[in-house]
């Protein structure tokens, strides 16, 4: 059977073209910043980015961890939205490993953090007070829908950053799906913003990594901290391989994710008991709900799914969220819409 994996595009594996540059990738000692193909990796990010220097990273969670700790000291406080990923999703990294305190702010319906709210958050100098250093932003927004941060929005969070003597932050796990959703290029997106990670391991299909990029010295102070957290790599220019044809390949494709996260979307908009979320999908996620009066459990629809060979991921009671990614093609869309149809069938 065909295994249709929706629960996320992190699922991705890597290209043929990708593994053939990996079997032939020239590599050396990255932690003495010998390896040619990282170095090409980070030169190429930093470029796409319009940063001075790039920093491969083994993940996105590790890319926000080190960002945050370059900008912080400990006891210093990183204004976030309360459905951030690295709010939610990171381990509590930040606090943990780096005793820097989160404000979180609500995050709107669109993925921004309401301006008022940042002005608001940013604290007086008072000895009461942690020191406000850091705002964080998320595009595109995973948990609100993958939905896509515009470029005006960003430049305004930059400004009021900037005026007040504060950093800001991207996480751009998937700044390309929104570069793309908006016809613009990434580096306009990421221009408001000091730093800035992008996954290499999710729409664009490489195994491994995200990049950081920033200034030349806070890419210097970042090297330290990935040190620090035991994320200084060897030879893993096996891996950053992947990475390059993952942005010389597989950028501009994931414009056919976000076409085939619309025909899920126009497929399961059709089944009884399915309700979509207002607006989605607005990249590669749809997320979805399936009423009370089917009577089946969340646990029932997933395992009725899995045994039609169709995976998503459970963000809720009743509730999913379906990623489009390159091993889901349009035969793999019909097949999720078919599996949902029997699936919601009644008991
Ligand atoms: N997100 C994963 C899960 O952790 C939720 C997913 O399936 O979407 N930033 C954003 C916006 C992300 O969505 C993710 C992964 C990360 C950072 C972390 O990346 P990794 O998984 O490489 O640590």
């Amino acid at each position: 059977m065909n295994i249709v994996d929706l629960r996320s595009d992190t699922v991705t594996k890597p290209t043929p073209e990708m593994r053939q540059a990996m079997a032939q990738a020239e590599v050396g000692d990255d932690v003495y910043g010998e390896d040619p193909t990282i170095n090409r990796l980070q030169e190429m990010s930093a470029e796409m980015m319009g940063k001075e220097a790039g920093l491969f990273i083994p993940s996105g969670t590790m890319g926000n961890l080190v960002a945050v700790l370059a900008h912080c000291q400990r006891g210093d406080e990183v204004i976030l939205g309360s459905k951030a990923h690295t709010f939610l999703f990171e381990a509590g990294g930040i606090s943990a490993l780096g005793g820097v305190h989160s404000c979180q702010l609500a995050s709107q319906p669109d993925g921004t953090l309401a301006l008022e709210d940042i002005r608001a958050a940013i604290r007086a100098d008072d000895p009461h007070y942690p020191i406000t250093r850091l705002i964080a932003l998320e595009n595109t927004q995973n948990r609100c829908g993958g939905v896509v941060i515009g470029l005006e929005y960003t430049q305004a969070v930059g400004k009021l950053a900037h005026e007040r003597g504060l950093s800001l932050h991207l996480d751009g796990a998937r700044i390309f799906n929104a570069a793309v959703a908006l016809g613009v290029s990434a580096r306009e997106l990421a221009e408001p913003v000091d730093s800035v990670t992008f996954c290499l391991s999710k729409g664009l299909s490489a195994p491994v990594g995200s990049v950081l990029c920033g200034s030349g010295e806070f890419i210097q102070r970042a090297h330290r901290i990935r040190k620090q957290l035991g994320g200084g790599m060897r030879q893993a220019g096996v891996l950053a391989a992947a990475g390059i044809i993952a942005l010389e390949k597989m950028v501009d494709r994931l414009a056919e994710d976000h076409t085939r996260a619309k025909h899920l979307a126009q497929g399961l908009a059709n089944i009884p008991g399915i309700v979509l979320d207002a607006g989605t999908p607005y990249t590669n996620m749809v997320f979805m709900e399936f009423t009370e009066e089917t009577g089946l459990s969340t646990r029932q629809v997933t395992q009725r799914l899995a045994e039609q060979g169709v995976l998503v991921g459970v963000v809720g009671t009743r509730r999913f969220r379906l990623v489009t990614h390159y091993w889901i093609d349009d035969q793999a869309v019909e097949q999720a819409i078919a599996a949902f149809a029997a699936s919601l069938r009644a008991v």
